[in-house]
């Protein structure tokens, strides 16, 4: 009894004394964990007779009783006096000034993308995509260029060392022209595309990058025509420079892949060591500058294609995405585009918030 008593007491002064959420642990391990004396105790009321039991119980349990409240009282006060400390410690100073927001901008490619769509959009274009890991067969044999062509070498193409299962050769597309051909498998005719996207040649200097891009268009109908081509082309470039005088200059050139094929060119005028799209390109000051390859598509091609020449006929296109931004937006070095060099992304690159839209102008600057 007196044992309980003393044992209790000095139970209670250790929680009393407890500085931490360990000690007392370690107490009511002692006291009232599985091993602990009072649970113990308890234990040897078993053995005892009713009338042992009726002396020797009322002690023990109320020994656990208190000792249990302590170890509750002393627990919640160990834990609020933690929380306390933490909150204390953790306290924000809102007289700082605020962190630096962080500085982001869409890249002049993805917005020239963005532009481009917009453009074509309103024009009654859909977006189609295609990989850029292409077998041959795509990039070239279905485009009228067989395995001796010689613009096959014209390309140069980045090849994988492995073959398809069929032993077609695998590389890097050399042009978004294999999308014509994937659109016209899926969708058949009639077909209005454009399809932007990366493309790769074994090819550097100031206006050649070994990965660039380009967006080709694609429209095949009945009856269509040149004059088509060239209403396409001049009504997306006046759309996408924003100005009114833009000349074209459709040069006869060679693809395998169209027939008549003609290169476009657009005027241009040199101030102040800027280039500057507008006029003709003939006028005193200006000059004509490449901005891409078109035609009317081979029929070869549309046989490729599975569509029949003499039903159905059409145009496509396919020009440098790089080169058309570093016009608009004043660029002389293609190179410069893909050395993520955070100044020249900060100078050129455009606020997230500045979509473009034709009503809001697809050439607003951030
Ligand atoms: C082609 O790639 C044809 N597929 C275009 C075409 C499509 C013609 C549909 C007819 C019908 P070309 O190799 O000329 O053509 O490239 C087209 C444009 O891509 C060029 O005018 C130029 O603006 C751009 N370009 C070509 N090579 C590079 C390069 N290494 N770096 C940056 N731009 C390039």
């Amino acid at each position: 009894m007196t044992d309980i008593t003393s044992r209790t007491e000095a139970a209670l002064a250790a929680i009393g004394a407890a500085t931490s959420l360990d000690a007392l642990e370690a107490e009511r391990l002692e006291t009232l964990g599985k091993k602990g004396w009072v649970s113990l105790a308890l234990k040897t009321l078993g053995g005892m007779s009713p009338e042992e039991r009726t002396a020797a119980a009322p002690a023990i349990q109320s020994a656990r009783a208190a000792i249990a409240e302590a170890l509750d009282a002393k627990k919640a006060a160990l834990e609020a006096a933690a929380l306390e400390e933490q909150l204390a410690r953790e306290t924000v100073d809102l007289t700082l000034p605020a962190p630096a927001a962080p500085k982001g901008s869409v890249h002049p490619v993805s917005q020239v993308m963005d532009e481009l769509a917009e453009i074509f959009a309103d024009l009654g274009f859909a977006v189609a995509t295609g990989p850029e890991i292409e077998d041959d067969w795509h990039n070239f044999t279905a485009l009228n260029m067989d395995e001796t062509h010689p613009a096959r070498a014209m390309h140069d193409t980045f090849y994988f060392p492995d073959k398809t299962a069929e032993g077609k050769d695998v590389l890097l597309r050399t042009h978004t022209s294999p999308v014509q051909i994937r659109a016209m498998l899926a969708e058949g005719a009639p077909i209005r595309i454009i399809a932007p996207g990366r493309v790769y040649r074994s090819d550097s200097d100031a206006t050649h990058t070994p990965m660039f891009h380009q967006v080709e268009g694609l429209v095949i109908d009945r009856d269509i025509h040149l004059g088509h081509l060239k209403w396409t082309l001049e009504t997306f470039f006046k759309a996408f420079f924003e100005r009114e005088d833009i000349t074209l200059r459709l040069r006869p050139s060679y693809f395998p892949f169209t027939e008549p094929s003609v290169e476009v060119d657009v005027g241009y005028s040199n101030e102040g060591g800027r280039r500057v799209v507008g006029g003709h390109g003939d006028a005193p000051g200006h000059a004509w500058m490449e901005l891409g390859g078109s035609g009317m598509v081979n029929a070869r091609v549309l046989e490729f294609a599975g569509l029949d020449p003499t039903e159905w006929q059409g145009f496509a296109f396919g020009l440098g995405i790089d080169r058309i931004a570093m016009l608009k937006y004043g660029m002389n070095d293609l190179r410069a585009f893909f050395d993520g060099d955070g100044r020249w992304l900060a100078h050129y690159g455009f606020s997230p918030f500045d979509q473009p839209t034709l009503s809001a102008g697809v050439g607003a600057r951030a």
